[in-house]
């Protein structure tokens, strides 16, 4: 879509930036090696990028750890640097998309300072503040998704304050009028310096329980994503610490201040096992709150056809006014070829096919830097760990820097063309060299060829962006289904198995015309398609 709804099934691509580029030598990327590197996000054909945090921050969860919403850290530059960045973004016609992490601040950031100082201060509300019960413990049963309870104890104030990550990420109090003012004034800052839009983290965590009511338990973990058996997070329901309806009117409150300003967009970030759905469909309709959200539903490891068949209809069908993003890969999960890919060997074929199926779905999609090259998931020892998730559960769930380690840019460089620097924050794996971006422009087969096409293929093609989408029946295992926009219908067979397959096509499909898709031999279709191993069909309906 072009001018205001450009958002609307728009190509975002995350960078992560202390990984992306390094450009002074200290081993951590940096705004300078984003503005750098901008012309190889551009060459992928994507609409805008989506920057992880870069402000002034204490980095304990690597910068979704706040000190100062307003700057720029200085590892990672200046504001200077980041208009630059921008200004160059947009000569190439790439939007900018920026995180916000205000759901909870970092308990370095001035705010949380004064709040604890003690119960009278201007901000003494501004944080979730309770007394312990009588015994001393905990104001209610409330728990961490990083492990442990939800509520750390402050000497000074002698009250418990409420957060649902780290206990240096302590919970803003969102029921407190003044913190939306903060917050938005905040988020004003972004939009006078021209940014494009937000990520929204956490977006459903801003409100908890006005009356810190105890969450009821669960016989199944509907917790995070990755919740390893030894994080008790899983096992309660977490009806009281997220997802109050008091949310409802301050995203209300934040779209009327994106209004003010043209062509802006929202992406939020909503966790929330089983209700998922339902929450997106809230935030997301009527077109006075967010613009689109994202979900963990294509985070996980599964790589079946009734998967993607349940949970992108499950969207279709509950979320009808409203957007989805979809992604296979981000900067918390493992990398997707390698929970989807069986074998090292069909590494990159898995690459191409899942770009090819994230690329017919309806939604926007967002992208992770490096899976432009199937990168897989990186093997790190203990003690090249930096992420305190993984540190703290590590063997059972060894945490997020797998799919963290930095780009590699050129193969017969130092760091992989990185850094400069004597040691990169995390280690480029050794098997991703061979991967790197150098190596792959000069292979016509190679991943990262594929991923322009794939997505030259999309924009061709308006129906896979917006148009009507029907899953089918074909009795044999593939994911099949019709994407129809205009006087366009087009039919896709994916089959996502390890063995070739036959399929018959439903009764009333007929195609007229074999459409080539980009890096998959063109299988001819009358009555039925075959399909190899990890294959697609596409074809016009008439
Ligand atoms: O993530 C929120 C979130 O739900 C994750 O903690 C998720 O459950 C976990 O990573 C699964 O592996 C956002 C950010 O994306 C994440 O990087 C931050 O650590 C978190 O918020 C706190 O700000």
């Amino acid at each position: 879509a072009a001018g205001a709804d450009w958002w609307r099934g728009a190509v975002i691509y995350q960078v992560y930036p202390r990984s992306f580029q390094d450009t002074d030598a200290n081993g951590l990327g940096d705004i300078k090696g984003i503005t750098r590197r901008l012309p190889h996000i551009a060459s992928l054909g994507v609409d805008a990028i989506w920057l992880a945090p870069f402000f002034t921050s204490p980095m304990a969860d690597m910068g979704y750890d706040v000190a100062d919403y307003c700057d720029v850290d200085p590892i990672f530059g200046t504001l200077a640097d980041f208009d630059e960045m921008m200004t160059a973004a947009h000569a190439l016609g790439l939007k900018v998309i920026i995180d916000q992490v205000i759901s909870h601040t970092s308990d370095r950031h001035p705010w949380f300072v004064e709040s604890r100082a003690s119960r009278n201060n201007p901000k003494a509300d501004w944080y979730v503040w309770a007394d312990s019960k009588p015994d001393g413990t905990a104001p209610n049963n409330w728990l961490s998704i990083f492990g442990g309870p939800g509520w750390e104890w402050d000497g000074v104030r002698r009250q418990y304050y409420q957060h649902n990550f780290l206990t240096s990420q302590p919970d803003l109090n969102f029921h407190n009028g003044e913190v939306q003012d903060a917050v938005l004034a905040a988020v004003k800052f972004w939009l006078d310096r021209g940014v494009d839009g937000f990520r929204l983290d956490t977006v459903n965590y801003y409100f908890c329980d006005k009356k810190l009511r105890d969450n009821p338990p669960a016989a199944v973990a509907i917790g995070g994503l990755d919740a390893p058996e030894s994080n008790p997070y899983g096992m309660q329901n977490h009806l009281h610490d997220k997802t109050q309806p008091e949310n409802i009117g301050f995203l209300k409150r934040f779209r009327k201040l994106l209004d003010q300003y043209e062509g802006r967009t929202t992406v939020g970030e909503v966790g929330d096992g089983a209700r998922s759905l339902q929450t997106v469909a809230a935030y997301t309709s009527g077109g006075d709150k967010l613009h689109m959200c994202y979900t963990f539903d294509l985070l996980g490891p599964d790589f079946t056809p009734e998967h993607f068949c349940r949970c992108v209809g499950d969207f279709q069908e509950n979320v009808t006014d409203g957007w989805v993003c979809w992604a296979f890969s981000n900067h918390d999960v493992n990398r997707h070829v390698s929970r989807f890919a069986e074998t090292e060997a069909e590494q990159p074929r898995v690459a191409k096919l899942a770009i090819s199926l994230l690329s017919t779905l309806r939604g926007s999609i967002c992208l992770y830097q490096g899976e432009e090259l199937g990168l897989p998931e990186a093997e790190l020892a203990f003690e090249d760990l930096r992420d305190p998730y993984g540190i703290r559960f590590w063997p059972a769930f060894r945490g997020r820097d797998g799919c963290r380690t930095p780009m590699p840019w050129e193969a017969g460089r130092v760091h992989a063309g990185f850094s400069t620097a004597e040691k990169s924050w995390l280690p480029v794996p050794y098997q991703h060299a061979s991967l790197a971006v150098d190596k792959q422009e000069a292979d016509a087969q190679s991943v990262l060829h594929h991923y322009r096409a794939t997505l030259a293929f999309r924009k061709r093609h308006a129906a896979l962006v917006d148009g009507d989408m029907t899953f089918l029946d074909t009795k044999a295992d593939v994911l099949a289904f019709t994407r129809k926009k205009g006087g366009e219908t087009l039919l896709f067979v994916f089959n996502l198995s390890r063995e070739p397959v036959k399929v018959a096509l439903p009764k009333g499909i007929k195609v007229t015309k074999t459409v080539p898709m980009p890096g998959f031999a063109t299988a001819h279709a009358s009555e039925a398609v075959t399909l190899a191993a990890l294959d697609v069909f596409c074809g016009q309906v008439g």
